[in-house]
């Protein structure tokens, strides 16, 4: 069976600065999409695959190669995030997960932020450091999707078993799950139905500002304007509503 997915074009793609705080940050002009997940997950590798161009985030073997959070605007009119990742909190009494000051603000107060990617590795089961982190996006209402990674290096059953187990694990907690995807820098799998998360929220943020139009190329000097602080505000406002799809 063909299925058609509606999928963002992307035609430019730009690295616009890396920020250690979030009052470093561009200003929140444009609607974002942010990846996270535990370090070496494959946060930078998927944002690359998604926008085509596989050497704009900096990859690495290295766990916790990311340290700032780098900022990269698509088609002039929306932006990838790409986070540090989280890593185990040393001394702990029990498994705990610990991102730096700067990812905890933005994930909280980033006004413009539509949707995380929350990246899980697909080769195993579920680990505690990541159930204790998606209970911390559902009880912060950051709105976000699962995205089970690197499924080019296990089979497509331990992929299906992984993620069984990690729902059932989460099931509780939510009235309708979040949304599950898998994905494969590597193989470039996943790219469309990413794409089409996206593009979703831009379609649904255009349509709630009024302008349900096709993407149009705005120059960065006109996105100053009060009306586009004041739209990429209110679609915040709505961010708490953990039962939308993205
Ligand atoms: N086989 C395979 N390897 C991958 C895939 N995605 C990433 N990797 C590898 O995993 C390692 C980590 O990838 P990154 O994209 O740097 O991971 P990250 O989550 O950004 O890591 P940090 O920035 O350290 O938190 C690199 O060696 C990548 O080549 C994938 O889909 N398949
Ligand atoms: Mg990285």
């Amino acid at each position: 069976m063909v299925c058609w997915l509606p999928i963002v074009n992307i035609s430019s793609a730009i690295f616009d600065c890396s920020a250690p705080y979030l009052d470093s940050c561009p200003d929140e002009s444009l609607p974002e999409f942010a990846f996270i997940g535990r370090s070496n997950v494959g946060k930078s590798s998927l944002l690359n695959m998604l926008s085509g161009k596989l050497d704009l985030a900096r990859v690495s073997p290295t766990p916790g190669f990311t340290k700032l959070i780098n900022i990269f605007t698509m088609n002039r009119t929306w932006r990838l995030v790409d986070l540090p990742g989280y890593v185990f909190a040393a001394g702990a009494r029990k498994e705990k997960f610990k991102f730096n000051r700067a990812v905890d603000a933005y994930l909280k107060h980033r006004t413009s932020l539509c949707c995380v990617f929350a990246l899980l590795d697909s080769g195993l089961p579920p680990q505690e450091i990541d159930l204790e982190f998606v209970a911390w996006l559902a009880r912060n209402s950051v709105p976000f999707v699962l995205v089970f990674t690197k499924t080019d290096k296990v089979t497509a059953a331990t992929v299906q078993t992984n993620i069984a187990a990690f729902t059932a694990r989460i099931s509780g907690w939510f009235e309708k799950l979040p949304a599950i995807y898998t994905c494969s820098a590597m193989a470039k799998q996943g790219r469309e139905e990413l794409l089409g998360v996206i593009d979703e929220a831009l379609t649904a943020i255009r349509a709630e500002s009024g302008q349900a139009q096709p993407e149009v190329v705005i120059p960065p000097e006109d996105l100053t304007t009060t009306d586009q602080k004041v739209s990429a505000r209110t679609a915040r406002k709505k961010r708490p509503d953990l039962a939308r799809p993205w």
